[in-house]
């Protein structure tokens, strides 16, 4: 029994079962507030079972962020962000967020590397993702500064160009009451 128990406990972190789902790496300054404020990253849990985040590490190859106890749930998404207090005012109190302690990331708006590693050490995850993902021709990507997060399409799909792209709910509206693009934190994918 112990020895299931343990084989299921290894298998709740293996690569694929938590999945990075969407990135804030750049939000709109004009109406969200600073990158120190705001930046966030969303994970899913895809696989079948409940996965505890507790010791799993997300960072960009240099700031490392160690993720604290909370039990994700089957299908279930969760935000990590920069500040709590800040990304209340935006999304509410509804959002569930996971709490961390280390350093904040600090995803750069030209390009980064996120990475998440099992509580062993392994890798589970990494995107390196340029502002060009979803540019139109010589029109800047909506996720560079412009409102939108970089949502993964296919949440089991490969982690570039192809599979990554600006959300696209505008069901936030800013002060003046207009619909906004603020991408999906906590929730289904607005491109899935
Ligand atoms: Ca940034
Ligand atoms: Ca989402």
């Amino acid at each position: 029994m112990l020895a299931v128990l343990a084989s299921l406990a290894l298998l709740a972190q293996a690569s694929g079962t938590v999945v990075l789902s969407e990135i804030m790496y750049n939000p709109d300054g004009k109406t969200l507030g600073l990158d120190e404020h705001m930046e966030w990253i969303e994970l899913y849990n895809a696989s079948e079972e409940g996965v505890n985040l507790a010791g799993m590490m997300l960072s960009d190859g240099n700031n490392q962020m160690y993720l604290g106890h909370y039990l994700l749930a089957p299908g279930a998404y969760a935000v990590v962000c920069v500040n709590e207090a800040s990304f209340r005012s935006i999304y509410g109190e509804g959002v569930r967020l996971i709490p961390w302690s280390g350093e904040w990331t600090r995803l750069r708006n030209s390009s980064d590397q996120v990475i998440l590693y099992g509580e062993d050490g392994t890798v589970m995850e990494s995107v390196t993702y340029y502002d060009s993902w979803g540019a139109q021709g010589t029109n800047p990507s909506t996720a560079d500064g412009d409102g939108s997060s970089l949502e993964r399409i296919d949440l089991t799909g490969p982690n570039d160009e192809s599979n990554w792209a600006p959300s696209e709910d505008f069901s936030h509206t800013d002060e003046e009451g207009d619909p906004v693009c603020w991408g999906t934190p906590g929730e289904e994918n607005s491109l899935n």
